[in-house]
This record gives structure tokens, sequence and C-alpha cells, in this order.
């Protein structure tokens, strides 16, 4: 018999790679969506909010609910960093797509994750495709959240390379660098999938080619949204491709067997230039003094990933009819 789907719910922020990651799990048997939660980041949480229940309409799936997320960081900061320049101002390669129909649930994005994390203790993955505020927001709410969630994929973090938002810090991490903290030392089950492991994987100017020639479900609709992204990418790094941040994550917590990891303790640099900063312990060394990293629970962090596996793995499903 066949295991059961893994129940997971998106938390996100589309965003271009956000919608090829949830048109990705829709199309993925391994994976169950029970939930997509939304975060500010590419857009504000409003449109987030917006964008994901238009995806939803677009891919027939408006039985699966999208819970609003918070509309400040952590700290209740409201000075928000919005990547609308790489995403479009509409978050989806200003398309002017019609308002949704749906609208969220009555309940916050963190009482879902409790909610269902308490439903189904163990067996729910969240998959964190934006800022960590919501998931940290869970983990302040209920103390059991950290035991009672499965795993945490994150998509965030730039471990020993460059950031993507200035050279400390990734972008997911920056929008909410003490939301990150809380997570990364929580206590839970984290797999971390960084810029050092999603720069390695790129859909080519030939993959949407063949993407553009295909009459996939999704094909055509994400063709129109990838322009503005491949436009971001031309002239941010030179490239005719673009890196596939969000969906990566998503097959990290798909097919487990596409990545590798290592295991240490990660805490976030909070203020100062290198806001934003992940810093990991790798246990290599056993410290004289106490540190920041003393007694923390470890994480896992994502080295090395197969690309072509990924990006073959994202093609098909995404011109599956
Ligand atoms: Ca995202």
């Amino acid at each position: 018999m066949a295991a059961q789907p893994k129940k997971i719910i998106i938390d996100t922020d589309p965003g271009i790679d956000d919608a090829m990651a949830i048109f990705l799990a829709l199309q993925s048997p391994e994976v169950e969506v029970i939930g997509l939660t939304t975060i500010y980041g590419n857009v504000y949480t409003t449109l987030a909010t917006r964008n994901a229940l238009h995806l939803l309409e677009v891919a027939g799936r408006t039985d699966i609910p999208v819970a609003e997320g918070s509309h400040v960081t952590i700290t209740k900061g409201t000075k928000l960093r919005i990547a609308d320049f790489v995403h479009g101002a509409d978050g989806l390669g200003n398309q002017n797509f019609p308002p949704p129909k749906g609208k969220p649930t009555e309940q916050s994005a963190a009482s879902f994750l409790v909610d269902q994390a308490n439903l189904y203790p163990g067996k729910v993955t969240v998959v964190a495709l934006g800022p960590l505020t919501n998931v940290a927001l869970a983990i302040q709410q209920d103390p059991a959240f950290s035991k009672n969630i499965g795993q945490i994929v994150i998509l965030g973090g730039a471990f020993a390379v460059n950031g993507n938002v200035n050279p400390a810090a990734e972008a997911n991490i920056f929008g909410d660098p003490d939301a990150a903290d809380i997570v990364f030392t929580s206590g839970a089950d984290v797999l971390a999938v960084g810029i050092n492991v999603t720069h390695q994987v790129v859909l080519t100017d030939a993959d949407r080619e063949n993407l553009a020639r295909s009459d996939g479900k999704f094909a055509q609709y994400l063709c129109k949204i990838l322009d503005v992204y491949f436009s971001y990418h031309y002239d941010a790094y030179s490239t005719n491709g673009v890196y596939l941040h969000d969906p990566t994550a998503l097959i990290a917590a798909v097919d487990p067997s596409l990545i590798t990891y290592t295991e240490g303790v990660v805490r976030v640099q909070t203020c100062g230039i290198t806001r934003g900063l992940t810093i990991l312990y790798n246990k290599q060394k056993r410290f004289g003094e106490v540190t920041e990293w003393t007694d923390k629970p470890t994480v896992k962090v994502a080295v090395t990933v197969d690309a072509p596996a990924v990006v073959k793995l994202l093609m098909e499903r995404l011109m599956d009819s």
C-alpha cells in the first residue's frame, strides 16, 4: 500500500516562485496541502492573502483553507521590507488578475498552525516560504507547538555565502530576524534550505520555452507571470534564468532524498549591519566559554542538492495535466 501523503501547510507570501511551489505541491501525490497561511514579504500580507486565494481558484482547489497571517513583525515592527521590485507590484508579475471570490478563514495563521499541529500531532509539515513571523507566533501561542508539529521546512538563510538582500542576509530571514531566531531555537524538527542551496537550482530560458509549449495545467499561467522574475534576475545577476527558491524548499519536503544536510545550532543576528545573518555552529569545536549557541537545540541545514533532479521533477509536474 502506498504511504499516506504527508500533510503540509504552506506559509507563503505569493510571490512568483511561491506560485510555482504551491502549484507543484498541488501536483504532488506525496503531499496533501491542508492549508495556506499568508505573510508579508514579496507583498504586504493583505495582498499575499488575496494572491493565495487567487492561486487556489486558478488551481480549482478552493476546498483548501487560507488563513491570513501577521501584518507586522514579531516585535510589532511595521517598517516591512517588501520585494515588489522582484515579483511585480501585485506579486504575480503585474498581470492584473481579477480579485478572488473566496475569503480567508476567520482564524489567524498562527492559530490555524497551532490547531492543525494539535489535530495531527507529529504529522504536519509546515513549509515556510516567507518571513517566519507566523511560525514564531505559533510557538509563542502554544508551548507544545514545537513538539506537536512534524517538521518545519524553512526557505531561508544564507549559510556561509552572501545574502540576497545584502551581503549578510537572505530575504526571508531579513524580513523578521527575531522570529527566525525563535524558530531556529525552538526545539522543533527544523530543516533550513538556504540560498547556498537554492542558488544552485536554476530554471533556464530553455526550460521556460518548454513550459510555454506545454499544455500542462499550470504551464501557460506560469509563463505569463515569469517574465517579471526573469527580468529581475537578468538585471540583478546577468543570467537568463531564475533561481527556484521556493520550489526547492517545497521539494525538500516532498522528496528529502534530493538534498543532503548537516546538523548544528543556528542563531540569527537581530540587529546592526549584519541583521538577518544566519550562523550555524557545526559543533566541531568545544568552546571553553558559554556562547549564545551553547545548549540550544540543533536543526538541519541543507548543504547539497541534486539540482538537475529538482528541475526535472518541477518541470514534469508543472507540465502535467
Ligand atoms: Ca516566498
